[in-house]
């Protein structure tokens, strides 16, 4: 197994990168270094700015995921402040300032960003679906209970071989492991 450092501090966010992982004989180990989060509306800046930022301190090649909900009727918030909404108001607060609003549309999107130094990457999965109306599965891991991906029947929180399969993370993950074995073969 090619081992590569991820700094986060969700335990939910490196299970899934390791189920990812695990298809391409690469483990993502867990770097518990608390980074400040840029404020932009692209996920994608905040994990580069926040990837940049690990390396300077850590000086090893790693990885971070910054994570957005973009929902389609609030003009796509709370975006990059998905960590903060879910603290303040989480799942029940989202589901009330969606009542009566019929387009329930919403996007996952998320950033992974690499740095080793030399190179400075994003790979970026999206996944779109519906909010819907009451939470649906254990409150285990964030927006999961309340978002339904588009063409299935469970919310994330209800399947996660759904999730494994069709998720932001999953893409962003995936496109990490190809690139990142096309840089190091037989490594
Ligand atoms: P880091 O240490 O990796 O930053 P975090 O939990 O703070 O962990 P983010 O800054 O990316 O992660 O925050 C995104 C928010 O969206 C956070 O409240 C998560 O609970 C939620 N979230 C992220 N990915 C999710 C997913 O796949 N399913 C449901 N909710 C998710």
């Amino acid at each position: 197994m090619t081992k590569v450092l991820f700094a986060t501090s969700n335990p939910h966010k490196l299970k899934e990168a390791n189920d990812v992982g695990k298809g391409f004989g690469i483990e993502f180990e867990q770097l518990k270094v608390p980074y400040p989060e840029l404020r932009d509306e692209d996920v994608g800046k905040v994990a580069e700015d926040g990837a940049k930022h690990v390396y300077s301190i850590v000086k090893k090649p790693l990885v971070v995921d910054d994570t957005g909900l973009y929902i389609d009727a609030l003009n796509g918030f709370p975006g990059p402040y998905s960590a903060y909404v879910f603290k303040k108001i989480g799942c029940p607060g989202i589901i009330r300032l969606m009542n009566c609003i019929a387009d329930r549309g919403a996007v996952f999107v998320s950033a992974v960003g690499y740095c080793d130094g030399k190179e400075l990457k994003v790979f970026r999965g999206e996944c779109k679906g519906t909010i819907i109306e009451e939470m649906r599965g254990p409150q285990v891991f964030g927006y999961d209970p309340i978002f339904l991906p588009d063409g299935e029947k469970k919310t994330f929180a209800e399947d996660d071989i759904i999730k494994d399969r069709v998720s932001h993370r999953r893409k962003s993950f995936e496109a990490f492991c190809r690139w990142y074995l096309t840089k190091n073969p037989g490594k």
